[in-house]
């Protein structure tokens, strides 16, 4: 393995950190001790937990308005790669990528999963694009993909997905996720009911491709681009399609594609309730997809929504063993800082929810006692548990203060030297 990072140079940034680390977490241990966690056990989850960075998160993003590049960002699949595994190696659960196509497409996929493998990662889902068109494709999306009342288009779709597919085997990848931009503008422009008859029917040719330990995760978002309705709007259209695709389809959650204040934990349950719950989508968002780092705006949801989580980890359904993914969009920040910030928050999120004492709060809630059944919940949300998730991190030989460490490093510094400079063009990419 070559690693991109030093393990020297970790180790020198750890080092003025170590001391107050193992201080603060002998005080953290002794609290919850007193608690009656087990903390030991804690610490096995939390080290066992790992969640999927997005090779399209790697790069500077942008709005539809402007894209403001920064130097040494990474402008193809390879580098991409290079920056995840500095990602991975300084915090450590993030071993896998979730590849876009065809913006993450080459010729040699063997080539490639070896080359991750030699940066010490692996492939998570891959993600199938219908929502732009390429140069010289043979039918437009403008009108829809799966859903499209072009017959051609909804070929060409159908043909994506199943090349994503193929692709994805051979990167070692199990799931594909497939999230169309199928929708209207204006009321009248399609039928509503009849796009999702088209929807079904090119999906299932899709399910139809998929071989039999692979899944297939449909991703519903309420608008965007689509601003009157989209074909797969709600976690209600998404179980619906995935109980008719069949087994091998799930629904994945992507946190900011719900409308503001959303009971999105509730979702989950739901979704757990009927063996649909296949994966995430993390961000956090604010007013809509905003695509903001993890946690960075309603730390307490994702609290919440990995409360449901370890529920449904200790009540499983038909094999539960969701995809955790981020799907974020870093507009001011470098983006390797902001997914190692988002990773954390997500890890702290699952610690927390771990804390939660599950007797006490069941009784709580037979008992119908509402208070000592919020006060299960929410002590565990006000407990500091970075200690621990340092803790964990430096024996898996990362960095206690991630984001640091990386700016010690000068990664970007010395990026900006050899790659070539990333274009501002406006839009997502
Ligand atoms: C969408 C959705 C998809 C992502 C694209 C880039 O809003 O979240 O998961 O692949 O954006
Ligand atoms: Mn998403
Ligand atoms: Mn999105």
């Amino acid at each position: 393995m070559s690693l991109p990072i030093a393990a020297d140079l970790i180790a020198e940034a750890n080092a003025p950190l170590l001391d107050a680390l193992e201080e603060d977490y002998g005080a953290l241990t002794r609290q919850l001790e007193r608690r009656g966690v087990d903390v030991e056990a804690v610490k096995a989850r939390v080290a066992r937990f790992t969640v999927a960075t997005p090779t399209w998160g790697a790069g500077r993003g942008g709005t539809r308005f402007a894209k403001f590049p920064i130097p040494g960002e990474p402008t193809n699949i390879h580098e991409k790669l290079e920056d995840c595994a500095v990602i991975n190696q300084l915090c450590r659960v993030t071993p896998r990528v979730s590849p876009h196509f065809p913006w993450d497409m080459v010729d040699d996929y063997a080539g490639l999963r070896d080359e991750a493998a030699a940066l010490g990662l692996g492939f998570d889902a891959v993600n199938s694009n219908t929502f732009q068109d390429q140069p010289g494709q043979s039918a437009t999306y403008a009108h829809g993909s799966l859903s499209s009342t072009d017959a051609a288009a909804r070929e060409l779709a159908v043909a994506h997905n199943i090349e994503c597919v193929e692709i994805g085997r051979k990167l070692g990848s199990k799931a594909l996720t497939v999230w169309v931009g199928d929708g209207t503008n204006l009321p009248g422009q399609q039928d509503l009911a009849r796009s999702l008859d088209r929807y079904l029917d090119a999906a299932a040719l899709v399910y139809a491709a998929l071989p039999d330990d692979w899944q297939m995760l449909l991703e519903h978002k309420l608008y965007e681009p689509a601003f009157y309705s989209t074909v797969i709007s709600d976690w209600g259209t998404s179980i619906l399609a995935a109980q008719e695709l069949g087994p091998k389809t799930k629904c994945l959650v992507d946190l900011g594609h719900h409308a503001p204040n959303t009971n999105i934990e509730q979702i989950v349950a739901r979704l757990h309730r009927f063996g649909k719950l296949g994966g995430f989508h993390f961000n956090d968002s604010k007013y809509g997809d905003d695509d903001l780092d993890s946690g960075a705006i309603n730390p307490h949801q994702l609290y919440l929504i990995f409360n449901e989580l370890v529920e449904a980890e200790l009540n499983p359904r038909d094999g539960f063993d969701p995809c955790y993914m981020i799907d974020q969009s870093h507009n001011v920040t470098d983006p390797i800082e902001s997914m190692l910030s988002s990773a954390e928050a997500i890890v702290q999120s699952l610690a927390k929810a771990l804390l939660v004492d599950r007797d006490a709060l069941r009784e709580a809630q037979e008992r119908n006692d509402a208070m000592l059944g919020f006060r299960a919940l929410r002590g565990p949300y006000n407990i500091d548990v970075s200690p621990l998730l340092a803790k964990v991190r430096v024996e898996a030989g990362g960095a206690i203060d991630p984001v640091m460490a990386y700016r010690a490093s000068r990664w970007r510094e010395r990026k900006a030297q050899e790659r070539r400079a990333a274009g501002s063009g406006a839009g997502i990419v």
